[in-house]
Formats: C-alpha cells, structure tokens, sequence
C-alpha cells in the first residue's frame, strides 16, 4: 500500500493523469459570449458522486443511485448547467459573469481537478473620432480616438496604410493606444490612418481616417532655358503646395501680366533676357515662396555652331597647306 503510493506521487509528477488524477479540458478559452462551452474530465470517468462549483458557489451535484443519475442544479444556474455520463460540465449562454475557477470535486472516488475560464466578449463596431478640420503643416496637432461599441480586454493598435504606426517624438499613443496623436504634422501625414480593436476571441478594424494638411508653398521649380528673337515662350512654374498656390510672374521688378503658373510671352526680343520670378502664395497658410530663374534670347540669325565652322575651315586649310610643303 505505502509503497503503491509512493510510486503514485512518482508518476504524478511524471504524468499527471495516472493514479486517478484528472484535469478539466475546455472546448474554448476564452469562451465567447453568448455561445457555450464543456469542460472536460480528462481521463473520463463516470465518478459515483461529486459537485461543480464555480468559485464559492455550487453549480450542480450528482449521485448515482443503482444506475440512476441524480443530479440538482442551483438555481443561479438552472437551465444553463447540464453533465453527461464522463462528467463533463457543460454551460449554455455564457456571459462574461461565467468567468471564474471551475472545480470538480468527486466525493466517490476521492478526487478535484480546476480550470480558470475566461469568458469575453467580441468586439463590435470599432469607430474613430478624430478632428475633420484641415490642419497645418508644422502648426498643427492632429488626434484621432477609437472606440468600440462593446468588448472586453479590448487592445488597440493604429496603422499608417498598412504598417503599424510607431511611437516617436512626434507621434503618440495614449489611452491603452486607443489615441493617436500626431503633434507638428507634417504633409505625409495624411494616412489613411485605421484603428485594430482586438481581443483574444475577435478582431475589427475602423474605417480609414485621412487628415487634410494644409502646406507649402515649397520645393518650387521654373523651367525657363534658352530661346532665340521672335519665338514663343512658355515658361513653366512648379511649387509643392495644398491647396494648390495661386502664382504671378516678375521680371526686372514689375509685375508681368501672367497669373498661373504658366507665363507665355510672344515673340521676345534680346532686352527680355534676365532674371524672372515666379511667386507662389497658399491662402490657407498664408505662405508665400519664390524662385528665379534667367531667361536667355539670343539673336536668330547668330547661330551658335557658327564660328566652330569657321574655326574647323581654317585649320583645314592650315594642315592642307602644311601638305603641300611636305610635298615639296
Ligand atoms: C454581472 O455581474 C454584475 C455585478 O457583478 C451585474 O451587475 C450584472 O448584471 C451581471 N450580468 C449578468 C449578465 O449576469
Ligand atoms: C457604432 O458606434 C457609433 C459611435 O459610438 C454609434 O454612433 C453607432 O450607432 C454604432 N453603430 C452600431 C451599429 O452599433
Ligand atoms: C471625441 O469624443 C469625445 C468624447 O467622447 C469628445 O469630447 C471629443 O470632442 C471628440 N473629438 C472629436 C474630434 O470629435
Ligand atoms: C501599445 O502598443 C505597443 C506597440 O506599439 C505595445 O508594445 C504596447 O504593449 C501597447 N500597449 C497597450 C496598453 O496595449
Ligand atoms: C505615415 O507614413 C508615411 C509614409 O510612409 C510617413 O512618411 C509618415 O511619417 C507616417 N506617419 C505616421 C504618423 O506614422
Ligand atoms: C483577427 O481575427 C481573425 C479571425 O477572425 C484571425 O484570423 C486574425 O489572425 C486576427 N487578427 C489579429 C491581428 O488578431
Ligand atoms: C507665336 O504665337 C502667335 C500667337 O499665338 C502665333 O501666331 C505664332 O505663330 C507663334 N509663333 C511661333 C514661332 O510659334
Ligand atoms: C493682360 O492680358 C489680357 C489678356 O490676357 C489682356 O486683355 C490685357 O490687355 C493685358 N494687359 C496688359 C496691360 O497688357
Ligand atoms: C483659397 O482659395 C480657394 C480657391 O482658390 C478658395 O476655395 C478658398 O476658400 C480660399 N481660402 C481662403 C482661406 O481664402
Ligand atoms: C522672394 O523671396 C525673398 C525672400 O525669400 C524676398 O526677399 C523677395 O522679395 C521675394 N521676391 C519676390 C519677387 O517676391
Ligand atoms: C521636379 C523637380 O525638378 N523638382 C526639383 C525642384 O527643386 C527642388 C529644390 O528646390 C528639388 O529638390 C526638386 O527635385
């Protein structure tokens, strides 16, 4: 006998499951609200006698009686708590109330087993709110909250397009990561910025948050080059700006009468030549930028590859001339 047991004690630490110990399986957890979920004897076993009990508080009891089974559910647990022949407890409609250490206690033979189950509830309905008014660059700071309409041990995570946001200097996560703020936005900032809510029994994703930013004048450009007398030009004016700036042209100080960012001027003379600007003003930062650039015309009819000709045609005659001396 004492030896029996000592090799018992043995194996018990070896494998749980000899010498008649058992533990409790569940079918899930965490469990789902709503849904049900059995716990398990495993082995199973068709104990004579034994109670379930969730924290302090009986669940049922059962007996056998010849091969009768009598079992008594408690009233907080009626019509929600049934065992099959291996013991197996089983609770229908489940509410996050359920969650709680569930013990078997087997009175014939002398045997308990445990089990922490968790039940949550899913996410539903994951929205945003977040500021719908335009912001500046570098002035602003922008903030969007997430929420759900219900959940339990809701976790949050923001993502800028498709990869996760991370936090900087800049960029904050609050609240458990339910908010997100972005302080001095900057213009490649405007996201689509979603918000996960997930928990260990479900996941939802937010609609897309974008941010309008207001920036620039910057980065300008002016394609100007080089023409001849009494062409066309079409010079072309580029700045980085939201909204689009509003552009006018100057040249030698005065104001040119162009507005756009295009300025066409027909058939220019030599004195057009010089430096012309182009200015670009955004409303809604009420910043404005320039840039320069030289316009050069040159005379028609004084081509370029002139005198290189000329030059070639001398040389020629230089080396025919030297020829002719060696000849000689
Ligand atoms: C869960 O328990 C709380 C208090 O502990 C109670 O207010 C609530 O009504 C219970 N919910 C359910 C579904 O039983
Ligand atoms: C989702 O949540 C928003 C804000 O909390 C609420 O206005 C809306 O009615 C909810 N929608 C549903 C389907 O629950
Ligand atoms: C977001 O909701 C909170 C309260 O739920 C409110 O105080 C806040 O003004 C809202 N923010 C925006 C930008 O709508
Ligand atoms: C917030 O998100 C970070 C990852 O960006 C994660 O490491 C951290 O555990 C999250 N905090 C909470 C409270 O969920
Ligand atoms: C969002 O993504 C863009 C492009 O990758 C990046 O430039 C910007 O800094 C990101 N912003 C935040 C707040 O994560
Ligand atoms: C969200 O839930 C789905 C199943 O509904 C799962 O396949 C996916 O891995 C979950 N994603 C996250 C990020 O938890
Ligand atoms: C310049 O523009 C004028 C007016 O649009 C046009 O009549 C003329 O043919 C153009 N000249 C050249 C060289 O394209
Ligand atoms: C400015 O241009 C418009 C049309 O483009 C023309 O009607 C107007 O006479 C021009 N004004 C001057 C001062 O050249
Ligand atoms: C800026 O100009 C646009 C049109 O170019 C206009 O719609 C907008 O109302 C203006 N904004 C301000 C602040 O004047
Ligand atoms: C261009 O910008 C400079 C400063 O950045 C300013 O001094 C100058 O007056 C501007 N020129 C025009 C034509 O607006
Ligand atoms: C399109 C283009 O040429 N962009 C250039 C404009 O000028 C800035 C500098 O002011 C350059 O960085 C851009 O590449």
């Amino acid at each position: 006998m004492r030896m029996e047991t000592l090799t018992c004690a043995v194996l018990l630490l070896l494998y749980q499951e000899s010498c008649g110990a058992v533990e409790v399986r569940p079918s899930a957890n965490p469990a789902v609200v709503g849904s049900s979920v059995t716990l398990s004897l495993s082995p199973s076993s068709s104990l004579n006698s034994g109670s379930w009990a969730v924290g302090e508080y009986l669940i049922l009891t059962w007996s056998r009686l010849g091969d009768q089974d009598q079992v008594a559910v408690y009233p907080d647990h009626l019509g929600r708590a049934s065992i099959d022949a291996g013991r197996a407890l089983t609770l229908t409609s489940l509410s996050v109330n359920d969650s709680g250490l569930y013990t078997m206690k087997s009175t014939d033979p002398k045997l308990s087993a445990s089990l922490s189950l968790t039940v949550l509830e899913p996410i539903v309905n994951v929205t945003t709110n977040a500021s719908v008014s335009p912001l500046v660059e570098h002035r602003s700071t922008a903030v969007a909250l997430c929420s759900v309409s219900s959940g339990s041990s809701v976790s949050f995570a923001w993502f800028n397009s498709s990869s996760e946001v991370v936090v900087s200097d800049r960029v904050r996560l609050t609240e458990g990561n339910a908010t997100l703020s972005i302080v001095t936005i900057s213009r490649y900032d405007q996201g689509p910025f979603t918000c996960l809510a997930s928990n260990p029994v479900s996941n939802a994703t937010s609609d897309p948050v974008d941010f309008t930013i207001y920036y620039g004048p910057d980065n300008m450009n002016v394609t100007l080059g080089s023409h001849t007398t009494g062409s066309n030009v079409t010079a072309v004016c580029t700045a980085q700006s939201n909204p689009a700036a509003r552009m006018h042209w100057t040249f030698g100080g005065e104001l040119l009468n162009s507005s756009g960012s295009e300025l066409e001027l027909y058939h220019v003379t030599k004195e057009q030549s010089g430096l012309y600007s182009c200015v670009a003003f955004n409303n809604e930062t009420k910043l404005s930028h320039n840039v320069t650039g030289f316009l050069q015309i040159k005379d028609a009819n004084s081509g370029s590859d002139r005198p290189k000709a000329v030059w070639i045609l001398r040389l020629l005659c230089l080396a025919e001339l030297m020829f002719t001396f060696w000849d000689i």
